[in-house]
């Protein structure tokens, strides 16, 4: 399904998913179904989406969602459910003081939502236990903008990355995770070909093939290379002296500390090869117009807030930075990263980019929110707080919009901290996930659709979400749902709004308040608008100053928000990452893949994402998986001293030998044993307290199973105590993956999965082989393939075939399509459902570049989340198609 024209109907609003924050236009139409399309005046992607942003219209049914508030599993009325949360939190406020609450938030709230639970907790329980997912995704970069700018200001803009003649992407896997700025680069580059792409990452990915350079250093030497380059920018003579002496302090002293770091010393500390490190410093020293993108590749380390900084020094000493096609970028994870980094979110921050520790900032929110108290330390942060939990410190917990047992470090561990709090109230939009399970009182949210309110992207701009669905069941939107508990707890008045434009008003005015100037963050140009001018407002990057001309970039000339409104150079010392322990040899990187959204609580409702990658896998260099006698398809126990996950083994020399690379995706819901934070260490950056995600220390062993299978349903599949098993949508129901040590009962086992004993099918016990169809009223119910090894048979073909009529048992039970029908192979392109076989096909056919595989296969023409690996299969059936695969060309 190809995303379609916009219906006369259709709602303005903005992307569900990552911090691009895409424009969309929902129609939603009488039958139910809702189409999308991508808006052309949005100014962060000008009509393009994405494959998940395409497929957004497939998560949006009520099937396992939560409808109505629960307490102990029943359902309730919300005013028990309301009452429940105030009391609870009222009597431990009451018994053991306001630091014995908490609350757990995400970006993936609205900035309404936000605003409302942070001015709660800091203002009126007067605690800072408020904390926010974005710990784990955004904190290294609040921090290091904190050190250099004095405040989180992202400085540039999208239009930067356009305009820019080197883009240094460090730690971003972009085409998967921000494809639509990855999108809008690739066609500067087809209309600018001298456009250059270097990437740094330790790992091959979808991304790295659009690079000129791949600097795929060791895991978290980044510092290193990054103080390199500092050292080489002074060497060479690129200090923009003015901008320094002007607008900077504190350059003698980084530069004394990058003394001794030469190419040659940054090669050997980085791993990578002294002419690849020596190319990538002259391309940065020759191109004025550099942009450095960074991810989580930088955060998500022990030494993230480090590198944020390195990589900022380098443009604080070139003066790239506030200029046209210049600067550090942060690009931010979720929809609301930015908004929730605003409204002050994190447990260390005040409303509106204001600090906790400076008493004048403190002054000036309590007295405008006329709050009783006002918090005045730091709360815990993310990690700290659920060992706060676990150890009994917090005795009330509130967890909403995020899932923290599948999404912390140690998540094993949070896991018991959420089975010990004597008060778990999780707000969510589905039935069933791993935190929900754990709920004393379920609160039904409304979701992405259903809601209103405003969301801050990567660059600056605030975007307005709106609702094109009627709320479901009972559901409600999470500012009011905090509001009515706030009421209840007594602070009646500050949380009375009658709709978020009102919220959103008071947030603007804050901004304003005393600010001129003083603070980046104003926003107070937007207040007063009323709701109908609220429901209308346009995209706009901020600050809006009231009465003042909007400003798209920061710094050019200086103008930094710390005491001395210069911008700090922060001295970044290079450590080695620790020696691995014998017993466990590898180090674990974790991330994400292009269909999939975190847990999967809405991607993994669309049948059409659920294609790209249906199984947990984890990628091992061919020469560590020979070393463990791992093949291909094989399954794979990954090990930490905290625990093993058992996942599809994917062998690659995308990632180097000893190391490995396992997604964040899966979860108690959709896998037997694949949730992969139980295997990381909590160990965190010491200055922002973010995670350090992407390295852990693990083994690996082949996991011994006497019987692999592939099984399809139009019901729910049961999995009963397999050793294996993982969950997809497919189009007529439920495929499954599984393994388990062995069978004696293969049809016992197949009609055990289907819960029928209405089976046909073919049983060669000899070779430990069967299979089994179900089929009703002629069409395919149901089948079931076993076999000693993982079985062969082609996935699309047979889920294809679910729900459908089928001619006979035999085709079933073929498990692949006859001769005149090849096998179309893994699902590349999930718009047009186009696969591996096909691509390669039309390669062997004289298809030289993604635009003819375009033009022959539709493939990759819809929202080009995809021409990456199809550039990439290209480039490994042919030479000749090596130059060609390169040419990314534009999509429309
Ligand atoms: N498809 C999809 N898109 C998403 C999301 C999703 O779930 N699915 N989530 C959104 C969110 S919240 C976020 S935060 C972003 C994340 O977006 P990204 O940060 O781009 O994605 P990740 O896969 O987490 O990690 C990026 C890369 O960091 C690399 N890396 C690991 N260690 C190091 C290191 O030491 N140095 C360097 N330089 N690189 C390293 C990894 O190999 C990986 O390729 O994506 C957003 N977009
Ligand atoms: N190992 C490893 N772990 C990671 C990462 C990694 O790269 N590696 N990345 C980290 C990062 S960057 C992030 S951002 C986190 C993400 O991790 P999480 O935030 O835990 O993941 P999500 O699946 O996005 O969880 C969001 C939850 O909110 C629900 N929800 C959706 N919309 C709404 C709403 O409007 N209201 C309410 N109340 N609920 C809603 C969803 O159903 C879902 O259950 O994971 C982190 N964990
Ligand atoms: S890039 Fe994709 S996921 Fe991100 S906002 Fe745009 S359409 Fe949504
Ligand atoms: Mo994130």
């Amino acid at each position: 399904m190809a995303t379609v024209p916009a219906a006369a109907n259709a709602v303005a609003t903005t992307c569900a998913y990552c911090g691009v924050g895409c424009g969309v236009l929902a129609t939603a139409h009488r039958d139910g179904t809702v189409s999308i399309a991508g808006d052309p005046t949005h100014p962060s992607n000008f009509g393009r989406l994405c494959s998940k942003g395409s497929a957004l219209g497939e998560t949006v049914g009520l099937e396992d969602r939560l409808l109505h508030p629960e307490i102990g599993g029943r359902r309730v009325s919300w005013d028990a459910a309301l009452d429940a949360v105030a009391d609870a939190f009222g009597r431990t406020v009451a018994e053991h003081g306001p630091d014995s609450v908490a609350l757990y938030v995400s970006g993936q709230l609205l900035t309404e939502d936000y605003y409302v639970a942070n001015k709660l907790m800091k203002g009126f329980i007067g605690t800072a236990n408020i904390d926010t997912n974005s710990r784990l995704c955004m904190a290294s970069s609040v921090a290091g903008h904190r050190r250099a700018f004095g405040t989180d200001t992202v400085p540039g803009t999208y239009e930067d990355l356009e305009a820019a003649d080197l883009l240094v992407l460090v730690g971003s896997n972009m085409a998967w995770c921000h494809p639509v700025i990855f999108q809008r680069i690739a066609a500067a580059k087809a209309a600018r070909p001298e456009v250059r792409i270097v990437v740094v990452d330790p790992r091959a990915t979808a991304t790295t093939v659009a690079a000129d350079l791949h600097l795929k250093l060791k895991p978290d030497t980044d510092v290193a290379l990054f103080t390199g380059l500092l050292k080489h920018l002074a060497d060479a003579a690129l200090t923009d002296t003015g901008y320094v002496e002007a607008h900077t302090e504190g350059w003698h002293a980084a530069l004394a500390n990058v003394a001794g770091w030469t190419v040659d010393r940054v090669a050997e500390e980085t791993g990578l090869a002294p002419s690849d490190v020596a190319a990538f410093f002259a391309m940065v020293a020759a191109t004025e117009r550099t942009v450095t993108v960074y991810s989580q590749g930088v955060n998500q380390s022990a030494c993230g807030t480090d590198k944020v900084n390195a990589i900022i020094n380098t443009h604080l000493l070139t003066g790239r930075i506030g200029r046209v096609g210049t600067g550090p970028f942060s690009i931010t994870g979720q929809p609301n990263a930015m908004g929730g980094r605003e409204v002050g979110g994190l447990a260390n921050m005040l409303a509106c980019h204001m600090d906790i520790e400076d008493a004048a900032h403190r002054r000036i929110v309590k007295s405008f929110w006329n709050a009783p108290v006002i918090a005045d330390k730091a709360g815990l942060k993310a990690v700290e707080l659920f060992d706060a939990v676990h150890d009994g410190r917090i005795k009330a917990l509130w967890v909403m919009a995020t899932n923290p047992a599948d999404s912390l470090p140690d998540a094993g561990r949070v896991e018991e901290a959420l089975k010990r709090v004597p008060f778990l109230a999780v707000s969510d939009v589905v039935a069933a996930t791993d935190t929900l399970r754990h709920a004393h009182v379920k609160l039904p949210a409304a979701g992405w659709g259903e809601k209103d309110g405003t969301v801050t992207n990567s660059e600056r701009r605030i975007s307005r979400q709106r609702a094109f669905l009627p709320l479901p069941g009972e559901a409600r939107p999470d500012w009011q749902i905090v509001a009515d508990v706030a009421q209840r707890m007594g602070f009646g008045e500050a949380f009375a709004w009658s709709g978020p434009h009102e919220v959103f008003d008071e947030y603007a005015r804050l901004s304003g308040a005393q600010n001129d100037d003083s603070r980046d963050f104003d926003i107070s140009g937007l207040a007063g608008k009323g709701e109908a001018a609220y429901a209308d407002m346009a995209p706009v990057q901020w600050p809006v100053r009231a009465g003042g001309a909007p400003a798209t970039r920061f710094f050019a000339k200086g103008g930094f928000y710390t005491p001395s409104r210069r911008g700090r150079f922060v001295v970044t010392v290079p450590q080695t990452p620790a020696a691995k322990p014998r017993r466990f040899p590898f180090t674990l990187n974790t991330g994400r893949v292009r269909d999939h959204w975190h847990t999967m609580t809405r991607t993994g409702r669309s049948q059409r994402l659920s294609a790209h990658m249906g199984e947990p896998f984890v990628e091992i260099h061919p020469s560590d998986a020979a070393a463990h006698g791992i093949g291909a398809a094989d399954l794979v126990a990954v090990s930490s001293p905290r625990g093993a996950v058992v996942v599809r083994a994917l062998v690659t020399d995308r990632v180097d030998e000893g190391a490995l690379f396992v997604p964040m995706h899966w979860t108690d819901q959709t896998s037997a044993n694949a949730r992969v934070d139980r295997l990381v260490e909590a160990k965190v950056d010491p200055v922002s307290g973010q995670p350090a995600l992407k390295f852990s220390v693990a083994r690996v062993e082949r996991f011994e199973a006497g019987v692999f299978g592939y099984a399809v349903s139009t019901r729910p599949i049961r999995t009963g105590e397999l050793a294996y098993w993982a969950k997809a949508r497919v189009a007529g129901g439920t495929a499954m993956e599984f393994a388990d040590a062995d069978t004696a009962d293969a049809r016992a086992l197949a009609e055990e999965l289907l819960g029928t004993k209405d089976l046909v099918g073919v049983i060669d016990a000899a070779a430990g082989a069967a299979r089994f169809a179900a089929i009703a009223d002629g069409r395919l119910t149901g089948a079931v393939f076993l076999a000693r090894q993982p079985v062969a048979v082609s996935r699309s073909f047979v889920s294809g075939l679910l729900g459908e009529p089928v001619p006979g048992v035999s085709v079933v039970l073929a498990g692949r399509p006859g001769a005149d029908q090849p096998d179309p192979g893994p699902t590349i392109c999930s718009c047009f459902r186009v696969g591996a076989n096909q691509i390669v096909a039309a390669a062997g056919c004289g298809a030289r570049t993604v635009a003819d595989i375009g033009e022959r296969l539709q493939a990759g023409t819809n929202c080009g989340s995809c021409r990456n690996e199809i550039a990439r299969i290209l480039l490994s059936v042919g030479e000749k198609t090596d130059e060609a695969a390169r040419q990314l060309a534009p999509t429309g």
